[in-house]
């Protein structure tokens, strides 16, 4: 299956603050900022790379309330990284095929990501302790 790194989503209380370290720190830019009412984030994209499949990215993620996947992740483990990302070209064909290995997937069909992306969850505890996203960029 094709696959690269599309991001690596970190928890913060603060987006503001975290965007300006990030920026200070690795030179990034934001190239999206955006609030996902269904995910509980508000967020923003920092790039890093243009690949084959699609760009790479940083995302900033600071929750909407105490009772949404960040804000209980904060409250338990504090700031940090979150989830990874793959890039796939087809998430529900992604979704089909590791749904299929044992895998628990957390969406039973993809939902709405950052800039237009299609994006589906896999539990934590069936992938060695890492939230995983599969990430289907918009086409352009
Ligand atoms: N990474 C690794 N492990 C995690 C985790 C994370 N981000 N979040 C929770 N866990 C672990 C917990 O530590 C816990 O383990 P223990 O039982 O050993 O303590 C276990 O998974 C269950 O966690 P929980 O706190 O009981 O359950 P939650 O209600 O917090 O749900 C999860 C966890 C992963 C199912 C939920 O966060 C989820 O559905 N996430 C997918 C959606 C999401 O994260 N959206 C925000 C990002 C949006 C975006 O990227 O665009
Ligand atoms: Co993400």
């Amino acid at each position: 299956m094709f696959m690269r790194i599309d991001h690596v989503g970190i928890a913060c209380h603060d987006l503001e603050e975290k965007i300006a370290l990030f920026e200070r720190t690795f030179e990034l830019t934001v190239v999206a900022r955006e609030i996902n009412e269904e995910q509980g984030v508000k967020e923003a994209m920092l790039h890093i790379a243009d690949g084959d499949g699609g760009g790479s990215y940083i995302q900033l993620l600071e929750p909407l309330g105490p009772d949404t996947p960040v804000g209980k992740f904060l409250a338990k483990r504090g700031e940090g990284v979150h989830h990874v990302a793959f890039g796939v070209p087809d998430v529900t064909e992604a979704m089909r095929e590791i749904g299929s290995k044992g895998v628990r997937l957390l969406d039973e069909k993809p939902r709405h990501g950052s800039m237009g992306s299609s994006i589906a969850f896999l539990h934590p505890k069936d992938v060695g302790g890492m939230l995983t996203e599969l990430v289907q960029a918009q086409e352009h």
